[in-house]
């Protein structure tokens, strides 16, 4: 497998900070403590490029990760810390806002949902949300080693029944501990990247 170069760009802490250089983005959305960084870590082969928290809720900002010179990897905080004051979230809220219905950037979102806890209400209100702006997001089932081989097709059943999407829209089961759906995930940003070619950024 070929390693791919990551470069760290910018922390986007405040709406002014937000990026537009034109180039395609990759988009790792889901609950504080879903697994994006570790995720992001995985597909890059690198331990600690994103942060991993040892508490939730510690990616505040966006964080843009370049790729090959080619496509901006972008971490975006999780959602529904339960600990973050009011006007944390409401910052939060301004900045996520902001960067999705930015119309001028090409954004692929992957979502994350946990695939032992399934889709919570604020899995769904975010899918939603990501859907109403006319995003069409990629699902990822993280953690999937927590759940037994024998359970993981109901288990995804039911995170696609939770979140009323039909068997057209695929739900990649993913494992940073395993390895598992690192192949599935790449091929899926690769069909966005360029889909009438083989041109890829993966080797
Ligand atoms: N067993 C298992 N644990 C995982 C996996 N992915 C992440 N974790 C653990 O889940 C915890 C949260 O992971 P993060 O990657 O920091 O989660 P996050 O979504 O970036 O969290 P925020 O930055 O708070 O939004 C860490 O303790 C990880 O080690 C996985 O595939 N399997
Ligand atoms: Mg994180």
């Amino acid at each position: 497998m070929k390693t791919n170069a990551a470069e760290f760009i910018r922390a986007a802490h405040h709406v002014r900070d937000l990026l537009c250089d034109g180039k395609p983005e990759i988009a790792f959305v889901g609950r504080s403590n879903v697994g994006k960084s570790t995720l992001l870590n995985r597909l890059l082969g690198r331990k600690a490029l994103a942060r991993i928290s040892s508490t939730p809720g510690r990616t505040r900002a966006i964080n843009y990760f370049l790729i090959d010179s080619q496509v901006l990897f972008v971490d975006l905080p999780g959602f529904g810390y339960a600990k973050a004051s009011k006007s944390d979230r409401a910052e939060w809220a301004r900045l996520i806002e902001s960067y999705f219905e930015q119309p001028e950037n090409r954004i692929h979102v992957l979502q994350l949902v946990d695939a032992k806890v399934g889709a919570t209400p604020l899995d769904v209100q975010a899918f939603e949300y990501l859907t109403s702006l006319g995003h069409a997001p990629t699902l990822i089932a993280t953690k999937v080693d927590k759940v037994g081989r024998a359970r993981r097709p109901a288990a995804i059943s039911k995170i696609r029944r939770t979140l009323e999407i039909g068997d057209d829209v695929e739900v990649i089961a993913f494992s940073a501990k395993s390895g598992e759906g690192v192949r599935d995930l790449w091929k899926e940003i690769n069909t966005f990247l360029d889909p009438s070619s083989n041109d890829s950024i993966q080797g």
